[in-house]
């Protein structure tokens, strides 16, 4: 007698997984709570996705933010990864304080325009000098998101809110800034541009150094309704492309041509300021320096990280303490 056919479903495919055995699930953070069709939402799935193909491992991540629309959005990716939602424009000194703690781990700070450009300038400029190893993001709107869209340092000469206030302020351009400071991998994309930005991030990860990337977010503030869309696009390099924004006016992006050379600093910089004189805002990675010594290196700390070095190593003996007393006296 034969046997009977059976109707058993086909097992269900294995879940995809990257090279250390994780899902891209492992990667996700908490629901966003950002108006919809923010850029950096958009900007948080690319991270997701970056993090997931490179397959780091989430435990050695430290997310590190300031006060902002932008400094929340670490809550919506990455949930195995250690965070640390600091002051107003301070991100950088925390950052610091834990790269040198631990060198072991991934330092990616997530900002604003405002907490970087305005209340964080100074900590931003010293950051930037000192090559520490960190992929420092701007989600940058050209304006104070969670406070209302005010304007801040970076957005454009001209540019009008919905009350009519117009903008009679020059732009502080980040790139230029961060290229001329010492940073050693500095780059611009757009929140809508997934190809774009998700190369350049898997980039970021494995360069040794500061990561400088200025990423166009638009906020929606003023125009948050149930049809605000995520604004997506998709150009080659050495094209323009002409973007409508929620509140009706245009942004031209320019992508850098694929024969560009990143490792030309003056000419990262003179392309930056021929692109603004234009109107154009260019995209891609301006400038890489992969041989530069980081902050870490600078300092010669010790190879087991400090925040794992038992007491008995870092805490002097009593002896020693009292002949420094004695010294002393
Ligand atoms: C010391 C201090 N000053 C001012 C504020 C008010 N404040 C909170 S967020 C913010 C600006 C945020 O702008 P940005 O960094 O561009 O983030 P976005 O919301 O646009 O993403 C300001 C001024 C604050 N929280 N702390
Ligand atoms: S106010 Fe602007 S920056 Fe903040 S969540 Fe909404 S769209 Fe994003
Ligand atoms: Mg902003």
């Amino acid at each position: 007698m034969g046997s009977t056919p059976t109707n058993t479903p086909a097992p269900a495919p294995a879940p995809k997984t990257n090279r250390i055995g994780l899902q891209v699930v492992d990667y996700r953070g908490g629901k966003t709570t950002l108006c919809a069709g923010c850029g950096h939402n958009a900007i948080s799935e690319r991270i997701i996705d970056a993090m997931y193909e490179m397959g780091v491992q989430p435990e050695r991540v430290a997310k590190l933010s300031g006060i902002g629309c932008s400094s929340k959005s670490p809550a919506y990716f990455m949930n195995r990864a250690h965070s640390f939602n600091s002051v107003h424009g301070r991100m950088p000194s925390v950052a610091t304080g834990a790269m040198l703690a631990n060198k072991n781990l991934i330092a990616l700070g997530v900002t604003g325009d405002g907490d970087t450009v305005s209340i964080g300038a100074g900590q931003f400029v010293h950051l930037m000098r000192r090559n520490l190893p960190i992929i420092y993001v701007i989600e940058d709107n050209g304006c104070y998101g969670l406070t209302k869209g005010q304007f801040s340092a970076t957005a454009d000469l001209g540019s009008t809110l919905k009350s009519g206030v117009v903008n009679d302020l020059p732009p502080v351009d980040t790139c230029s800034l961060a290229i001329q400071l010492g940073a050693t991998f500095v780059g611009r994309s757009f929140s809508g541009d997934k190809r774009q930005l998700h190369t350049m991030l898997k980039a970021a990860i494995a360069h040794k150094g500061t990561v400088m990337l200025d990423v166009v977010s638009p906020c929606v503030t003023f125009n948050d309704h149930e049809g605000s869309k995520e604004i997506n696009v998709d150009y080659d390099p050495g094209t323009t492309f002409e973007v409508t924004m929620h509140d009706g006016s245009s942004l031209r992006l320019r992508k850098l041509e694929q024969e560009y050379d990143p490792t030309d600093k003056i000419q990262a910089v003179r392309r930056l300021m021929e692109s603004h004189e234009k109107g154009d805002v260019l995209t891609g990675v301006f400038y890489i320096n992969a041989k530069a010594p980081t902050f870490i290196d600078m300092l010669n700390v010790a190879d087991e990280p400090l925040a794992t070095l038992p007491e008995s190593v870092t805490r002097p003996s009593r002896e020693v303490l009292a002949k420094c007393m004695e010294e002393l006296q």
